[in-house]
């Protein structure tokens, strides 16, 4: 816990980790990766929203938001010294950053999820999973930590390492301080986000949704994984869902870059995240870039996904 007389919004992201004895280069890594976030954040804030490929007045090539976005955390990663091996939702394969892996960490991560409502200045945000040693596709249960930054109004970074869920704020210094401690989110939802083109929806989430709604669950959705998993865990309450589609069974969200993260978080505050049949923390990944179809929130409304799935056998 904080030191007495310290009140939280004092408390910063370092001294958080170390009063819980995290691992002082594990504690380098989170610390890097939230000071990446100062330059994504002046990169989404003044960067031209053009795509890759067209170029600036000085004829340097444009950069789209998301693939600046990835250099500057990809940056950070390596010359922190302590990772082994990067997997971006941006690289077409892993980078290996150093050969011998031993001591060090491996990170999979999206460096700005959401980067289709960026130019309607929508939510956005950073997700990352990080794992011991080399191996980047063990099953998400095997994570050390995972955390996001959420690019939003206010810029606000949310972590685990294993012992609760913590939410931090940047003040005016561009400094994480301590917001919510042990964030937990209660049995049943009152939200529900549903992905996915409602005209192909199954039978079975279309009894899903239609008891979603009879429990009264009001629709909020954004189109960011980020900023809708965010309400979940600061309201206490809330329902996700990208589910298998007709034609669609392994829905849309990636599995190392944003399931596997967001399972962890959602876990470490009382929730549940599956894929339909099962926790997505014990999928063992099959390919590098696999998709799931996800339910994540209150640990009830999963579990009522599960059992209507099972029912109609999809
Ligand atoms: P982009 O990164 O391509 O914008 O996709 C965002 C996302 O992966 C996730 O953040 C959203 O929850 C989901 O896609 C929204 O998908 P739809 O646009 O199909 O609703």
């Amino acid at each position: 816990m904080s030191e007495r007389g310290t009140t939280k919004f004092q408390i910063n992201l370092r001294r958080h980790l170390r009063e819980r004895g995290v691992d002082p280069d594990l504690i380098h890594l989170i610390c890097e990766i939230a000071k990446s976030s100062n330059y994504v954040i002046n990169a989404i804030r003044t960067g031209d929203l053009g795509v890759a490929g067209t170029s600036n007045l000085y004829g340097e090539k444009q950069l789209a938001l998301d693939v600046l976005a990835d250099r500057i955390v990809t940056k950070r990663l390596k010359h922190s010294g302590v990772v082994g091996n990067v997997f971006s939702e941006e690289a077409d394969d892993i980078i290996c950053m150093s050969e011998n892996c031993d001591g060090l960490y491996s990170v999979a991560f999206d460096p700005l999820d959401g980067s289709s409502i960026v130019d309607v200045n929508l939510a956005v945000g950073t997700i990352v999973s990080i794992f011991k040693g080399c191996n980047l596709l063990q099953p998400g249960r095997k994570q050390v930590a995972a955390m996001y930054i959420l690019y939003g109004p206010r810029t606000t970074l949310m972590y685990s390492t294993g012992e609760g869920v913590h939410e931090f704020g940047m003040n005016q210094l561009m400094e994480y301080t301590l917001i919510n401690e042990n964030i937990q989110i209660k049995p049943k939802a009152t939200l529900y986000s549903p992905g996915g083109l409602r005209n192909l929806f199954t039978p079975a989430i279309e009894e899903y949704v239609r008891q979603l709604e009879l429990d009264g669950c009001k629709l909020r959705y954004s189109g960011g994984f980020v900023p809708d998993i965010n309400q979940v865990l600061i309201k206490g309450t809330g329902i996700f869902l990208y589910p298998h589609l007709q034609g669609q069974p392994n829905g849309k969200l990636r599995l190392s870059f944003e399931l596997n993260p967001m399972a962890f978080l959602v876990e470490q505050a009382g929730g549940a995240a599956s894929d339909g049949h099962g926790p997505i923390l014990d999928r063992i990944p099959e390919t590098k870039d696999e998709r799931a179809p996800i339910f994540i929130g209150c640990r009830e409304d999963v579990a009522m996904a599960e059992e209507i799935i099972g029912r109609y056998s999809e």
